[in-house]
């Protein structure tokens, strides 16, 4: 037994393509730290329902997702990579997790407060309602410890260690509880076009997201096009110039350059060349990653063997997890 610490972590197929956010506030981060721990990352296509989805692109946008993950240095035979349908425990634990969630802590997330707000409250779903529940079942079910994500995903975690807890003292010590590995909040990328707002998979507009799957020279313009300010100044102040500010994280993520270095190497420099820098600095990175992915896709055959070996790997820690809860809460066994 590998005396690692396990790590979870996944994202939704919500789109065609992943966007520099998901890059910069999760991916990057799984593939350095997929060496130090038991790491599990899985695409998850059960999330991504709970908001209206076209049945026609959800397997598309699954397997581009997960050729992401493969392209952006996730190794598929170290670390285990999956599709969170494929793997049933995950919903069987959610059920039982939702009947220990009280209706007044699930009311409180608030990425369902924005997400239902933006459907109309009245025609969110249960299913969006029961988010976080299947999210710490995805975390609970392999004692996952560290669980990489993006600050709005702080939250749910915190409710994920909630019933773990209240599950281990009602029913006897089944979980380990997971703490969140989160970037700094100056690692919160905006919408290009109006950056006030979080740069999202599913944002409105097109021209404000850098796409991973877009092409370099569709990446290149959109970032040139920025939205910045009147004065000439480069430096970070997210309050007063949001749009270099967010060029500039962008920057210092792509070259690991910490942010007071950036400044003083802008001192004097136009916005112009500021935007080049880092235009070129994404291609620099997204090119390869995208040449790669297009390669996994063009052989959907062999993605879905790997993603299906990946799904047995991960079925076999579930499975007796699964087992002990349902024996810990009294079901009656299937003999
Ligand atoms: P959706 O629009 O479907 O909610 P999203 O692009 O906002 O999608 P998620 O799938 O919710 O992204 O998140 C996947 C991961 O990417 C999470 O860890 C999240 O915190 C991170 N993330 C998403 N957007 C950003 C962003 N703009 N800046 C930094 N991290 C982000
Ligand atoms: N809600 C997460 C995606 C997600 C996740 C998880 C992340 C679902 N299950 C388990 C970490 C661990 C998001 O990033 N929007």
């Amino acid at each position: 037994m590998s005396t690692k610490a396990t790590l979870f972590s996944g994202m939704a197929p919500s789109a065609d393509s992943l966007q520099i956010g998901n890059y910069i506030g999760a991916l990057q981060q799984w593939v350095e730290m997929q060496d130090t721990y038991n790491a599990i990352f899985c695409v998850v296509d059960l999330h991504a329902i709970t908001v209206p989805q076209d049945p026609k692109t959800l397997a598309a946008s699954t397997r581009t997702t997960a050729a992401q993950y493969i392209a952006a240095g996730i190794d598929p035979e170290q670390s285990i990579l999956f599709v969170q349908s494929h793997v049933s425990a995950h919903t069987e634990l959610a059920w039982i997790l939702n009947t220990i969630t009280g209706f007044g802590e699930a009311s409180r997330m608030t990425q369902f407060k924005d997400k239902a707000a933006k459907q109309g409250t009245e025609a969110a779903s249960l299913g969006l309602f029961a988010y976080p529940t299947l999210m710490a079942a995805d975390i609970l079910l392999y004692d996952a410890t560290a669980v990489p994500v993006g600050d709005d995903q702080r939250q749910h975690i915190e409710l994920t260690r909630d019933l773990g807890g209240r599950f281990n003292s009602r029913f006897g010590e089944t979980f380990k509880l997971p703490e969140a590995v989160i970037m700094k909040e100056t690692a919160r990328i905006y919408d290009l076009q109006n950056p006030e707002a979080k740069m999202s998979k599913t944002s409105v507009s097109d021209s404000g997201v850098i796409w991973m799957m877009d092409e370099p020279s569709k990446t290149a313009k959109k970032i040139k096009s920025a939205v910045t300010d009147d004065d000439r100044e480069i430096r970070f102040d997210r309050g007063a110039k949001p749009g270099v500010s967010n060029l500039l994280t962008i920057l210092s993520a792509f070259t690991s350059t910490p942010m007071p270095e950036l400044e003083a190497s802008f001192a004097g420099r136009g916005y112009g060349d500021l935007k080049s820098t880092v235009a070129d600095a994404v291609v620099a990175t997204f090119e390869p990653m995208r040449a790669r992915a297009l390669e996994l896709l063009s052989d959907p055959a062999e993605l879905d063997r790997i993603l299906s070996r990946n799904a047995a790997r991960a079925e076999e820690l579930a499975k007796p997890k699964l087992a002990t809860v349902y024996e810990r809460v009294g079901l009656l066994p299937r003999s």
